[in-house]
């Protein structure tokens, strides 16, 4: 059975854990929050010489990194497809996949970092606002793609999955969907009823 090395509060574990849930794929789960067995294993270094969760192994082939697990996962696993057939929409993802870790889950990160896991005085408040101001800019671009649309891309794809579970963290670090983005605010409560991000986060 495939093996998904991860923690309950990792966004980038439960992009994974999305599309596993959306293909039916049976996994076992392997948390190793404070499990410095499960950290120094062979197995886990060789699946993420960077000891990053999430990381994979599925009969012989150990992988790291959520974007390029979601895409072997829809590649061996093609029901249902979660990347569509041509080659340039495909591309399309890639690339926006690559600038909104950039611009935006980035951003979320230092924020969790920030807020959460520093003590408080050590706290910089304008560090903070300057993230927070950030991540919105990403959120007004999301809403701009969304427009007249149900899913980024049309269809439900990697794309939404590559940001949605980080969104979800918004809330507990002080910011959220601006009530006037409507088509952001729709389509995440839209990814939000949908069983598999639920499920992802247990
Ligand atoms: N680019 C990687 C990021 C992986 C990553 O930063 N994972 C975090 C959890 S969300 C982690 O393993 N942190 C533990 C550490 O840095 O030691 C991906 O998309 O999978």
């Amino acid at each position: 059975m495939l093996k998904l090395f991860c923690f309950q509060r990792s966004g980038n574990s439960r992009e994974v854990k999305i599309v596993l849930a959306e293909k039916n794929i049976p996994f076992e789960s392997i948390n190793i929050h404070g499990d410095k067995r499960a950290t120094e294993s062979p197995e886990f270094l060789k699946a993420s010489p960077q000891k990053k969760v999430p990381a994979i192994i599925d009969s012989d082939v150990y992988m790291s990194e959520a974007f390029l697990i979601n895409q072997y996962l829809d590649q061996k696993y093609p029901h249902p497809s979660l990347m569509p057939k041509d080659e340039s929409s495909r591309e399309a993802i890639r690339r926006f996949v690559a600038e909104i870790d950039k611009k935006m889950v980035l951003n979320i990160g230092l924020l969790v970092i920030e807020c959460l896991l520093k003590p408080k005085p050590e706290q910089r408040e304008d560090f903070k606002e300057k993230k927070r101001v950030e991540v919105r800019e990403g959120l007004r671009e999301l809403d701009r793609m969304l427009e007249g649309k149900e899913y980024l891309f049309g269809d439900f794809s990697l794309a939404d999955v590559a940001v949605t579970p980080h969104i979800s963290a918004l809330p507990i670090l002080g910011t959220g969907i601006p009530a006037e983005f409507k088509n952001a605010t729709n389509w995440f409560e839209r990814i939000k009823a949908r069983p598999s991000f639920q499920q992802s986060a247990q």
